[in-house]
């Protein structure tokens, strides 16, 4: 089984590991799966090639033999599915890994987006003073209710999973911003998966294509 996934060639975050193609190369090394990693450049992602690929010509893709898949959730639970160490045996333990999954990109992290949004792209606009503490309670409520659910639990259900994995990575997209740090064990946690060493090999290799040297 060859898989190959797709990169910016060079990413926005000057590789601190914040584009979504981290997440993916994390949970191929938690499964412990060889990859290969095609660079794209922004203008290849919006043509044909690529857009066969992903529709809304994004990063990254999944191929596998004769399978392509888009979207970070739907590849990192294809992988946890079929390999051992992201998803637990019990059924009822893996719905509530899937849901976590799902809570991640679904409930976490469109306000962490929006804020990335108000301070980043749109953060020279004539109202983005006034519209930025907005986004930022809005992101503080969300951590709010996370961090009190998640108390001083290591992992959200028992051993790590692909729930972790996708929330961490989701909580990393904060750190910038201020806000991960005002919630000390939801930097903690977010500090747990950092640790993992799958982790570090999946974010060295990403630092690896962000700091070669450009033409
Ligand atoms: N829902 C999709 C998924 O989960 O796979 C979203 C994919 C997505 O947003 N991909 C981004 C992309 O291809 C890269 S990760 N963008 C190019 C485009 O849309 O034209 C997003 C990202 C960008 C920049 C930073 N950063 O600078 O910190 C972090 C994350």
């Amino acid at each position: 089984m060859t898989i190959t996934i797709t990169a910016f060639d060079r990413s926005p975050d000057g590789g601190r590991g914040l584009a979504r193609d981290t997440r993916v190369r994390w949970a191929l090394e938690e499964a412990g799966l060889p990859y290969d990693v095609r660079l794209v450049r922004h203008k290849a992602m919006k043509e044909p090639p690529h857009l066969a690929l992903n529709p809304f010509g994004q990063i990254p893709t999944y191929e596998e033999d004769g399978l392509a898949l888009f979207e970070t959730g739907a590849i990192i639970l294809h992988i946890a599915r079929h390999h051992p160490g992201l998803l637990p045996a019990d059924a009822d333990a893996q719905a509530r890994a899937v849901t976590w999954m799902f809570a991640a990109v679904n409930t976490l992290e469109p306000p962490i987006l929006d804020l990335f949004t108000a301070r980043i792209l749109e953060g020279d606009r004539p109202w983005a003073q006034a519209r930025i503490p907005l986004v930022m309670d809005r992101v503080r409520a969300r951590f709010r209710q996370f961090a009190d659910y998640l108390a001083d639990s290591e992992w959200l259900d028992g051993d790590f999973s692909a729930g972790d994995l996708m929330m961490v990575h989701v909580l990393l997209r904060a750190r910038p911003s201020g806000i991960l740090d005002e919630f000390p064990n939801l930097a903690a946690y977010v500090a747990r998966g950092e640790a993992r060493p799958a982790y570090q090999r999946a974010f060295a290799a990403q630092l690896a294509v962000n700091a070669l040297p450009r033409a």
